[in-house]
């Protein structure tokens, strides 16, 4: 494939901003090569600079349930557009898309929209900070969390996939306050416990991880930690970021049968426009300015045009329940294609899935946690990366993140992946 313009888009590109990037996952630096710069999004298809095309298994990083640009979206926002681009004044729009919410998660009973998942996280912590008055909270080591000064620590998605999961810049004081447990592991959540008596806050986890590969919490750990909180008087926050309406209208909290305290939102719920939200309980909520005294705030939250996007995009995934059986049907069709290619290589390569989130690992043994993911071979991975791109098939240049299927990729888009797949393994373990 020919991508001279994608090339010297990338030389500008060095020249005026960090990497090139405005956000490091997209770089291709843990897999090689240069970044390819993208120029339209149709469908499960994304096209870059040259014209070439690719199938498309990142959707944004997991905005797209429904593909690039799908018409009910557009017709949303070249209405919305009509009527102007932001007022920083309350509109019935966010009065509605906070009904969709609160109607669509049973946990959520008020919600404050945000700008980004980050903002969301961000909130919720400082929220639970200032409803128990505690000030430490525990996280997991390999769960991202958005990159929120307290989250940067032993943090996954690019901070793992970048060696730098204790990011520079954070404060020993700020860290001192973040309290790092294993994945599914509740024991090493009781041992924070036991030594921070009545100083905990918050736990927030991502219920389905998608930032270290792809994690489903088990049933003991997710139990596990809304006991622990229960028994403690700690906020439990899910970070449903990425599971949000991605495995089922109610997000990993309706599959996996554990309810939080509080949800924070992202990705989907904007319709690839920059939204993020928190919600949950109304005791909690309340809390927030300026019903109650802990401040958040944002210029552009609520933004109507990123509103109705996200209404169009909840009001169909309301009056569509069906959609997550066509995107179980469709990853788990492509997820046997992939065993079926790794049998007849005599390969036996971990793969993870909940719906339409999955993740080929590059180590064969089980991954159940951080330390079992980062026994993936990231070299390995960057080839396999490298051939499936030269054969149209565009993955997260990571090891340590999702892939997505949406409700538009085709028969046709999942066999040409899994012939993709065969022979990119074919020449990695050749
Ligand atoms: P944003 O601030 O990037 O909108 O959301 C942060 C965030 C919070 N929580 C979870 C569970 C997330 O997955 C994310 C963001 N995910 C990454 C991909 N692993 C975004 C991609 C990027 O950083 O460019």
């Amino acid at each position: 494939m020919e991508r001279n313009k994608s090339k010297q888009l990338f030389e500008r590109a060095l020249q005026l901003m960090p990497g090139g990037v405005n956000s490091p996952v997209r770089a291709f630096k843990s897999v090689g090569g240069e970044p390819v710069f993208m120029s339209r999004g149709a469908g499960s298809k994304l096209y870059d600079a040259d014209g070439n095309e690719y199938i498309d298994y990142i959707g944004s990083w997991g905005p797209h349930l429904f593909g690039h640009n799908p018409d009910f979206i557009k017709t949303a926002l070249l209405r919305a557009l009509e009527n102007g681009v932001s007022f920083g004044a309350p509109t019935e729009l966010e009065v509605k898309m906070a009904e969709l919410i609160c109607d669509l998660v049973p946990s959520i009973e008020m919600v404050r929209m945000v700008n980004s998942g980050t903002e969301a996280t961000m909130s919720a912590v400082r929220l639970a900070r200032g409803y128990t008055g505690r000030d430490k909270f525990i996280k997991f080591e390999g769960c991202y969390h958005g990159h929120g000064d307290s989250f940067l620590i032993k943090a996954g998605s690019g901070a793992l996939t970048f060696g730098v999961p204790t990011s520079p810049g954070v404060t020993a004081a700020n860290a001192a306050d973040t309290l790092i447990a294993d994945y599914n592991n509740i024991e090493s959540v009781q041992k924070l416990i036991d030594a921070n008596k009545g100083e905990i806050a918050a736990i927030i986890v991502e219920p389905i991880a998608g930032n270290m590969g792809v994690i489903p919490g088990t049933d003991e750990f997710l139990s596990g930690l809304r006991e622990i909180c229960d028994q403690e008087g700690i906020v439990l926050i899910f970070d449903e970021v990425m599971s949000g309406f991605r495995v089922a209208q109610g997000g990993a909290q309706e599959v996996l049968g554990v309810t939080p305290d509080l949800t924070t939102f992202g990705k989907i719920i904007g319709g690839g426009l920059p939204v993020g939200a928190f919600g949950g309980k109304r005791e909690i909520m309340q809390r927030i300015s300026p019903e109650g005294d802990v401040y958040q705030a944002g210029t552009l939250s609520g933004n109507p045009l990123a509103m109705s996007a996200g209404i169009a995009t909840l009001e169909h995934i309301k009056n569509n329940p069906d959609i997550y059986i066509q995107l179980e049907q469709k990853a788990s069709y492509l997820e046997k294609g992939f065993e079926s290619n790794m049998k007849a290589l005599g390969l036996s390569l971990s793969m993870n899935r909940i719906g339409a989130m999955q993740c080929l690992f590059f180590t064969e043994e089980p991954v159940n946690n951080f330390a079992d993911a980062i026994k993936s071979d990231c070299d390995k991975y960057g080839k396999y990366f490298r051939e499936m791109l030269a054969r149209g098939v565009y993955l997260a240049p990571a090891q340590f993140e999702a892939l997505f299927v949406s409700t538009v990729h085709s028969k046709e888009d999942l066999d040409k992946t899994i012939a993709a797949n065969r022979a990119a393994l074919e020449i990695v373990y050749g």
